[in-house]
Order: C-alpha cells, then sequence, then structure tokens
C-alpha cells in the first residue's frame, strides 16, 4: 500500500466508521460511548469478513473441497477484533485513523469481552489450530458448544480464590450469527424398538425429550489471504420456546421449568481443566454438540453431492479433540445407518475413514468413563450401538488372536460397568496421536499398549504448536517490528525463517534493539501489576513466571517451596549476591479442587510476607496475578525471562505455555517432560536448563516403589525449615498449611515436589548466573527465538494435514 491508496483507504474507512457509530448508538461521534464506538468497529470489520466469507464458502461448495471439523468441547480463541482487523491488513489505516478522529483504540480494544470457553490448552489448541488452518489456506472448521457462561472469573480476596460468573454475552457479541435456519433437535431418553420395513431392520427413537441445538458461527479469517473458515458454536434451547398451551393452563412454573431444563446444556462450560466428572449434565453436553455438529455436516454434504452420503469417508475429516466428542463414532454410525440406510459394514468403513482422534493427557483421573445405565438410559440408541461395535471388535480380536484372549477381552470398550471413551476412540478412528513425542511414546508404550500391538499403524505422533500471529506479532508488536526490520517479513509466513536471526546472534547493535524491547514490555506488566495489586515490581530483575492451571502435577508448589528456601537464605544473609528476582503467578484452580486452592493461598501468603518484608525489598517480589486468560496471557508472555515448565516427568502431555514463552525470548526452566523434550533438542543445552528426575526414574518409582520421601525431609535441612514454616505461623497468624505438609510427608509426595528439590534449587542458581552476564542471556534468549518456527501451529497443521487428515 503506497501513501496515496493508504489515505483514500483512511478517509473511507473514517466515513464509514462515522456513519456506522450514528448507526449504532443514535449519536454522533463525539457524544458515542466508547461500548458504542468499539460496537461501531466490530460491525464495520464483520462487514468485511462476511463478504469474504460468502464468497469463500461458495467456492468450496463448487469444487467439493476435502473438509476438516474439529469437535472440541472448549474453544479457547481470545479477542477477535485486532486479530481480524491485522489479518484482513487494515491495522495501520484503523490505528492512524481513530487515532486523527482523537479515539482511544487500546481503550475501544479494552471493551471486547474475552470469550473463557474453554480451561487452558486443550481450548486454546483448539483456538490456534484454526488460526493456522485459516493462515494456510485449509478449509478447517471447529464443532462446539456456545457456553452462556465461561470459565468463572478469578478474584483473589484475602489471598484466595473466589469465583465469579463469567457473563460474556451480557453486550452481546458482534462476531457471532445466529442461524435459527440451521436448528437441529437433539435427542435424549425415551426408547428404541425396531420394526421390519420392507425387509429390513428399521429402528425407531420414541418418547424422546427433544432439545433444539441453534448454531451460532463465528468467523475464522486468514491472516493476509482469502480464506475465511468457521466456528459453530451450539446453543441449547427449548423446542419453540415456551409452550403455550401448558402456559394457558396455568402451569407456568412447568413450562419456565421445561425451558431452563432445556437451557441448562449450553449453560455452563465444566472448569475442570485434565479432569474428569462424570455428571449426567456434562453427559449431555458431549452428546449435544456431537449429534448437532454431525447432523449439519451430513446434510451439508449430501446438497453437494446430489443427496448421496457417497465419499463422505474421503472428503470429510472428523477430528476428535480428546475423548469429550467420542460419541462422533457411534452417531456417524447411527446416522449413515437409520437415516441413510446404509448397512453396518459400510457405515463402519465410512466412520473410521473419516474419524481421527487427539489423546491429550495420560492422568488416570482423567480418563472417561460413563457408567452404562446412565449411558443406555440417557442415549438408547447410541449406547445399543456401541455395544454392537465392541462386540464385533471383540470377535474380530478372538478371531485374528485365538492366544491372547485375555489381552482381547482387556480392550473392550465396555467393561466394569463402564464405557471407555478412549478405547471407543481408539476403536472408531483411523489415526490416534500424541501431543508431543514422549506423550505418544507413552500413549504407545504404557496407556495404549494394547491397542498400540493390534493397530500399530494408527499410532502417530503431533506435537502441539501454537499461533505466533496471536502470541507473537500480536502480543509483542516491538518484538515483530525489529524482526521485520533484521530478517525480512518472510518468517510471518514461515516462522522456521526465524533461523535467519542466527545472523545476528553475536551482534551488539541489535542485542541492545533486542534488550531495549524485552525492558519495555516488562514496564508494560510491572504496570499491570501496580494498576491491579498495587504491588512495585522492579523491571530490572529478571521476571521469572510461571502460568498456567493451578495443579499438583504442574508443581506451582515446587516453585512457591524455593522461593521460601531462597527467602530463608536472604534472611540468614542479606548480603547474597543474586540477580533481583520477581517470581509472578497465575492460573485459577477448578473450585472444587481444594488442594488446588490451598496452594494459591499458599503463595499469596508467601508474597505477603515476602513483599512486606523490607529486608529482602530490593531482591525478590513474589506475585500472583488474578484471572489468568488469554487477554492477560498476551500481556505476560513477551515481559517473561524465565518460563517455568517444572512438571513431575511424564504427566505434562505437552504444555503449550513453553512454546509461546520461547517464541518471546523467555528461557525454559524445565523437568524432561512433554514439549519441553523437544524445545530442549531445537534450542541445544547451553540454551535451556532442565533439571529432575525422567519420567522413567517417575515410572520406575511408581511401579516399584523405593522414594521415601520422609528420607529426603529428613536428610535436607532447608526442606524441614520450609517445611516447618508451612505449619507454624510464619505464614501468618491463624495460617496453616497442614493439607500441603501432609502431601508432601503424609502421603509420600506423590509428585515428587521434594524429590527434585535440590535439583531445582541448582537450576535455579544456574539461571541466576546466566542472568548476571548480561551477553550470555540476550544470546540465549535470540536463539530461543530463532529456533522457535518448529513451534509454530502451522507447522503442527502441516503435519496433520500431510499424516492424518492426508490432505494434498
Ligand atoms: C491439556 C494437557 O494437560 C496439556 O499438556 C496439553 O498441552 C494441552 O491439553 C493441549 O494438548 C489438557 N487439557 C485437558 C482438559 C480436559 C481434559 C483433558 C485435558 S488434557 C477437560
Amino acid at each position: 500500500m503506497n501513501s496515496s491508496e493508504k489515505q483514500t483507504k483512511k478517509e473511507a474507512f473514517k466515513a464509514d466508521y462515522i456513519n456506522k457509530i450514528e448507526e449504532v448508538s443514535g449519536n454522533c461521534l463525539e457524544e458515542s460511548s466508547v461500548l458504542k464506538q468499539y460496537q461501531a468497529l466490530a460491525e464495520l470489520v464483520m462487514d468485511e469478513i462476511t463478504t469474504q466469507w460468502a464468497k469463500i464458502n461458495t467456492q468450496y461448495n463448487k469444487h467439493q473441497t476435502k473438509q476438516v471439523y474439529f469437535f472440541s468441547i472448549e474453544f479457547l480463541i481470545g479477542r477477535l477484533l485486532k486479530s481480524y482487523i491485522n489479518n484482513i491488513d487494515m491495522d495501520e489505516v484503523v490505528t492512524e485513523s481513530l487515532e486523527e478522529l482523537g479515539l482511544d483504540y487500546a481503550a475501544i480494544q479494552e471493551q471486547e469481552s474475552d470469550p473463557g470457553l474453554g480451561n487452558g490448552g486443550l481450548g486454546r489448541l483448539m483456538a490456534c489450530y484454526l488460526d493456522s488452518s485459516a493462515a494456510m489456506g485449509m478449509p478447517a472448521n471447529g464443532n462446539g458448544i456456545r457456553y452462556k457462561y465461561g470459565l468463572f472469573e478469578q478474584r483473589i480476596i484475602n489471598g484466595e480464590q473466589v469465583e465469579v460468573a463469567d457473563n460474556w454475552l451480557k453486550n452481546g457479541y458482534p462476531f457471532e450469527i445466529r442461524k435459527p435456519d440451521k436448528s437441529v433437535i437433539v435427542k435424549y431418553y425415551g426408547s428404541i424398538h425396531s420394526e421390519n420395513i420392507n425387509g429390513s431392520l428399521t429402528f425407531i427413537h420414541e418418547d424422546y425429550e427433544p432439545i433444539m441445538a441453534v448454531p451460532y458461527d463465528i468467523p475464522i479469517k486468514g491472516y493476509h489471504n482469502e480464506t475465511v473458515n468457521s466456528l459453530r458454536l451450539w446453543s441449547a434451547e427449548p423446542i419453540d420456546g415456551f409452550d403455550l398451551p401448558t402456559f394457558n393452563q396455568g402451569q407456568f412454573l412447568y413450562a419456565i421449568r421445561q425451558k431452563s431444563e432445556a437451557e441448562s446444556i449450553s449453560q455452563i462450560l465444566y472448569p475442570n481443566d485434565s479432569g474428569f466428572d462424570g455428571k449426567l449434565l456434562r453427559l449431555k453436553q458431549e452428546y449435544f454438540f456431537v449429534c448437532a455438529g454431525l447432523k449439519r455436516i451430513v446434510s451439508h454434504y449430501k446438497r453437494n453431492n446430489s443427496n448421496s452420503v457417497d465419499g463422505f469417508g474421503e472428503k470429510i475429516c472428523i477430528h476428535i479433540n480428546d475423548t469429550h466428542p467420542a460419541m462422533c463414532g457411534p452417531e456417524l454410525m447411527r446416522i449413515l445407518m437409520d437415516e441413510e440406510g446404509l448397512g453396518w459394514n459400510d457405515a463402519w468403513k465410512m466412520t473410521v475413514s473419516a474419524l481421527s482422534f487427539t489423546n491429550h493427557t495420560v492422568l488416570p483421573e482423567a480418563l472417561e468413563k460413563w457408567p452404562i445405565n446412565m449411558m443406555n438410559k440417557l442415549l438408547p440408541r447410541i449406547y445399543m450401538i456401541i455395544e454392537e461395535i465392541n462386540r464385533r471388535f471383540i470377535e474380530e480380536l478372538d478371531a485374528c488372536y485365538p492366544n491372547n484372549i485375555e489381552r482381547n477381552h482387556s480392550l473392550s470398550i465396555i467393561k466394569d460397568g463402564q464405557v471407555h471413551m478412549a478405547s471407543l476412540s481408539i476403536v472408531t478412528s483411523h489415526s490416534i496421536n500424541g501431543v508431543a513425542s514422549l506423550h505418544s511414546k507413552i500413549l504407545r508404550e504404557e496407556t495404549f499398549n494394547g491397542f498400540y500391538q493390534v493397530f500399530p499403524e494408527r499410532f502417530h505422533s503431533v506435537t502441539n504448536g501454537v499461533s505466533p500471529r496471536r502470541f507473537l506479532m500480536r502480543s509483542n508488536p516491538k518484538l515483530k517490528d525489529l524482526l521485520n526490520e533484521s530478517i525480512g517479513i518472510e518468517w510471518e509466513k514461515n516462522l522456521f525463517q526465524l533461523k535467519k536471526l542466527s545472523n545476528y546472534i553475536n551482534d551488539p547493535v541489535f542485542y541492545e534493539k533486542f534488550d531495549a524491547i524485552k525492558l519495555a514490555n516488562k514496564f508494560y506488566l510491572a504496570d499491570y501489576i501496580t494498576k491491579h495489586i498495587d504491588i512495585s515490581v522492579d523491571p530490572n530483575s529478571i521476571f521469572d513466571i510461571q502460568v498456567k492451571r493451578i495443579h499438583e502435577y504442574k508443581r506451582q508448589l515446587l516453585n512457591a517451596l524455593h522461593i521460601l528456601y531462597l527467602y530463608n537464605r536472604l534472611k540468614e544473609n542479606p548480603n547474597l549476591e543474586m540477580a533481583p528476582r520477581t517470581f509472578i503467578f497465575a492460573g485459577k484452580a477448578a473450585p472444587g479442587y481444594y488442594f488446588a486452592k490451598d496452594i494459591i493461598k499458599l503463595i499469596n501468603a508467601i508474597a505477603y510476607m515476602v513483599n512486606n518484608d523490607k529486608t529482602v525489598q530490593d531482591k525478590m517480589k513474589v506475585v500472583f496475578l488474578a484471572n489468568f486468560n488469554v487477554s492477560l496471557a498476551e500481556i505476560i508472555y513477551p515481559s517473561a525471562n524465565v518460563s517455568e515448565q517444572i512438571s513431575t516427568a511424564g504427566k505434562e502431555a505437552s504444555g503449550t505455555s513453553n512454546m509461546k514463552f520461547m517464541m518471546n525470548g523467555a528461557i525454559t526452566l524445565g523437568t524432561m517432560d512433554g514439549a519441553n523434550i523437544e524445545i530442549s533438542e531445537a534450542v541445544g543445552p547451553t540454551n535451556i536448563v532442565t533439571f529432575g528426575l525422567t519420567s522413567d526414574e517417575v515410572f520406575h518409582y511408581q511401579k516399584y516403589g523405593g522414594y521415601h520421601s520422609v528420607d529426603v525431609f529428613e536428610q535436607d535441612p532447608r526442606i524441614q525449615k520450609v517445611m516447618h514454616q508451612l505449619v507454624d505461623g510464619t505464614l501468618g497468624f491463624g495460617l496453616n498449611f497442614q493439607s500441603i505438609y501432609d502431601s508432601l510427608i503424609l502421603y509420600n509426595d506423590p509428585y515428587f515436589v521434594l524429590k527434585d528439590f535440590n535439583a531445582y534449587s541448582d537450576a535455579q542458581n544456574r539461571i541466576d548466573q546466566l542472568f548476571r552476564n548480561n551477553k550470555t542471556w540476550t544470546k540465549m534468549s535470540i536463539s530461543n527465538i530463532a529456533q522457535s518456527g518448529m513451534f509454530s501451529s502451522d507447522r503442527s497443521i502441516a503435519d496433520y494435514q500431510r499424516e492424518i487428515w492426508e490432505i494434498k
């Protein structure tokens, strides 16, 4: 765009914008509120995108392009306005125009609610994958639930987590289009009877409870290209709204109850990350978006294919994101047989060929298993089909492996009174993959080893990735500009090009610019911290950051205990030589996970003690930021020096914040777990600090015993002191962390916190030394960015495309 083109665009934009403001607010620009300014801008952007959307959909239909559909119970998309504007290449025009109109662009963006339709990595991964698919011009869409309330808002009151409902729709949401004409009826309960119609057995579902699924579509705009894909989120509503005859008979309360029971299905996101809680409502949710989504996909396919499902398995990829959508298998079978009239074998071939499955965790407590009775009652036809899938599967196994009856039966989808959703997913999909190389290995060798022996060819590995558009270009614009001026702009479309940074690896001028950007980003976060929790932190200190869901396996506790130990060291030796440190935490605990809530309380208690102790003021600070979400994440990653990735080895399937930190130049301080291993391979041992037990060692202890936390405790006076402080009132009058003490000592420290303490403390010393050599640190930092290409979600999507969906 040359400057006269830009001028023309700006004039046109300003005129349109002023009109739009009048249209949405009934006020002129000068009298409009910031909310209305935001809504007008959002609508203007939507006008532009929907035009392109219509165009590309026509093209997809005409060419019968192979389509991917991500089925996921979570999509954590983050704010969209600014991304849309970037993606349609209007950022400069908008920024300059708004400034000329005297408006505050940043404040306008702050008006957008951040849809919290996910818990953490799983939901955010889907958002990154949608972003990458669109950026690469690949037709891939999302299918999920439009929760009325997203993940709760976290407040910290008196050092403890308090949950507040997240009413993200309160001012409406400008980026969705409600499509009532595409509604689908989802059937629950009732009974199935079979009839012989024209010589073939037909299954009829009777006395069911119908719920209306109404879709809302959100456009997913590709970066600087023509692509606009769709994220379809389903909302549950009663059929035809209020039941008028009932209402007239005066049964008003009954009518209201029906309505709210229907709506309850899409009312709220379950707040458990990597956990399973076998509630009936959750099972309803799982079937809800599976049934509605598949119904629409099949009818759309038929419309473009002379009303036939022929070729469905070759043209449609249904990707199941963990096991929450595992009923895609039986539901697709049901549609193909009961509604399309296919026989079992044809339907089966089509189903397996369409389906693929990604597993995201090996934590046993997260693996979904539904009681037979619950499923049979709520979804009688689905349960019937699962039984038949299982019967045929076991029969085939027994025929193929007659000497292996015991193993065959251990693979049963239905056993111990439960339906095993991971087994169902594996049997109904042609591909199953883990999310990092170690994780995939554990799936093959441990978790799903029995299935691996039967279907070795189905097992794949695709390491997760994150969107460089959101987590680098959008969140760290200064770094983006520096990269563009140094290595050109090709990296924006191919992140591997960041390798070109190696030309600057010893360039003092580049170092200076780079350090200045990191410092500016740290000032920005420091400002945020002061504004929100009134703690002043030193931007020249090491920003040592752990942000993620609070979980025992993620070991925020290890970090906290080490901080306490460092504090003790400083109290003993106020002249201790060390680079000043700011320890920053953020993350939510599941509301019913009391231990995780105790960890939050502990961190805040330590923070209070440390931050109010004048004798350690210029050496350390501890900060817990409330309500970690995508928007806060975008402020945090660019400012980090140290990325804490300290999960118990073997427990974190991949992790994705490790990649977001790395892309922004933070040094990983991590265990050999999940994608940390691949990060370590990419950057080499001099550009990362690793420590602790390996997953093999952890497995060995878990299987054969031999670890006694009390021995570690008894041999290490540093640990003794810290442990006593948990319970002796040091952390505040009446504050007692007995539950934590007991877990570590009485219950033998199931996550090996004490076992890894010494190694972690050494690793932290190493970080301190490295940071104090400014040149070394900057070099490490730049090397991390240079090697982050592999962790772009564009690379992940390319891998999926090639190995799993087989799209040319
Ligand atoms: C996470 C994994 O814990 C994390 O390691 C991984 O990077 C991320 O998924 C993306 O692959 C998971 N989140 C959930 C959430 C639920 C159930 C299972 C998992 S695994 C609700």
